[in-house]
């Protein structure tokens, strides 16, 4: 952003209180400008992004979970090799994410002791099982194509250090999506056991994917603010439609069926009409109900302690060799 002065400068002569600051950031944010981590902004702004940008590091870190169930499994090397570069991709993400949110001045200790005590959340979708190899491809088709349709418009999120980073996990995002749907193709083309195993799959994944965008517009308690700060550019309830209207044809070309009797296409209204979604299931997972909470979150606070030793030889090597020991590579801090 260009117009807003650095928050070290703007703001502190007589003439410039809150007020001032307000309207110049509420100026950039309607000129589509960018706010970067130096700009004054409202500490709700600050807290909303804190939140947002946590969950989604959280939902990165932890999704990986439910896939590299599978790594050992594979079926072949090549399906093992880029199976691998996914859930490697999911850790870069995270990282991305977690960077992106110490910009706004919480430390990523902070934001992990939050997850592993309970106090920020994770996307629901990643407290479902992998029962199957099939899964695997259900997980790339629809979640990360749900992720995608949700982060898209991200990379025009009003701050600037998300809105960047979008950039890249999108990118990769498109070669997961892309990699599940292939893998699914080649299941449901297969064996009529691989073609059971898909359409079993894809009956599994597709009502809790449908729930990744959240609740309904009327009962999203933060869409409006959020919209009207332009970190989110469409309602839950748009790109759950848009994702929909996505996925039917896509599923027509795989050769399986979504598992919605009510889904078809409604002339009038230039969509995909669905059926009701279960947010009883939906809130249930989210208070820690679902069939794997306790076991991804226990599996997360497991790693961290099995790390410690990492972080602790990182730190004391940074200190040895005159570095920032919050900079675990070692390299000197200025
Ligand atoms: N799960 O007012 P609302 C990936 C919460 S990972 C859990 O609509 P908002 C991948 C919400 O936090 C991609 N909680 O909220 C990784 C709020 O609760 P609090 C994950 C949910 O923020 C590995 C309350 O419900 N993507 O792609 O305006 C392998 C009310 O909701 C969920 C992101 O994180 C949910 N599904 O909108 C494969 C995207 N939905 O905080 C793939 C970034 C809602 O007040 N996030 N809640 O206690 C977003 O775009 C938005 O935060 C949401 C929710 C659309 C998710």
């Amino acid at each position: 952003m260009t117009t807003l002065l650095p928050e070290a400068g703007r703001g502190e002569g007589p003439e410039a209180g809150d007020g001032a600051r307000e309207a110049a950031f509420d100026a950039a944010v309607a000129a589509d400008e960018r706010i970067e981590p130096r700009d004054w902004m409202p500490d709700a702004y600050r807290a909303t992004l804190v939140r947002q940008i946590a969950q989604h590091a959280h939902s990165e870190i932890i999704g990986m979970q439910p896939e590299a169930n599978w790594i050992t499994r594979a079926p072949s090397l090549r399906r093992k090799a880029i199976l691998m570069a996914k859930v490697q991709d999911e850790a870069g993400h995270g990282l991305y994410l977690y960077s992106a949110a110490e910009t706004l001045g919480v430390g990523r200790d902070e934001l992990l002791d939050k997850l592993h005590t309970g106090r920020q959340k994770y996307s629901s979708i990643f407290n479902y099982p992998t029962l199957t190899w099939a899964d695997v491809g259900a997980i790339g088709w629809l979640v990360d194509g749900a992720a995608i349709t949700n982060q898209v418009p991200l990379c025009r999120c009003s701050y600037g250090p998300y809105a960047r980073a979008m950039v890249r996990v999108c990118k990769e995002e498109s070669f997961h999506q892309r990699q599940g749907y292939e893998l699914l193709l080649a299941l449901s083309r297969g064996t009529p056991a691989q073609h059971a195993m898909a359409q079993d799959a894809v009956d599994r994944w597709w009502w809790p994917s449908l729930m990744m965008f959240g609740p309904p517009d009327d009962e999203s308690k933060h869409s409006a603010q959020s919209m009207a700060w332009k970190i989110k550019r469409h309602s839950n309830d748009e790109l759950r439609q848009r994702f929909v209207d996505i996925c039917v044809p896509q599923a027509e070309s795989l050769g399986l069926t979504l598992p919605d009797p009510e889904l078809r296409w409604n002339e009038e209204r230039g969509h995909y009409d669905f059926g009701p979604i279960d947010w009883s299931e939906f809130h249930e997972v989210l208070r820690g109900n679902g069939p794997c909470n306790e076991q991804r979150l226990g599996r997360r606070r497991r790693a961290h302690e099995e790390g410690a030793w990492v972080r602790e030889a990182a730190a004391a090597y940074a200190r040895k060799h005159g570095g920032d020991p919050g900079d675990g590579d070692g390299k000197a801090a200025a």
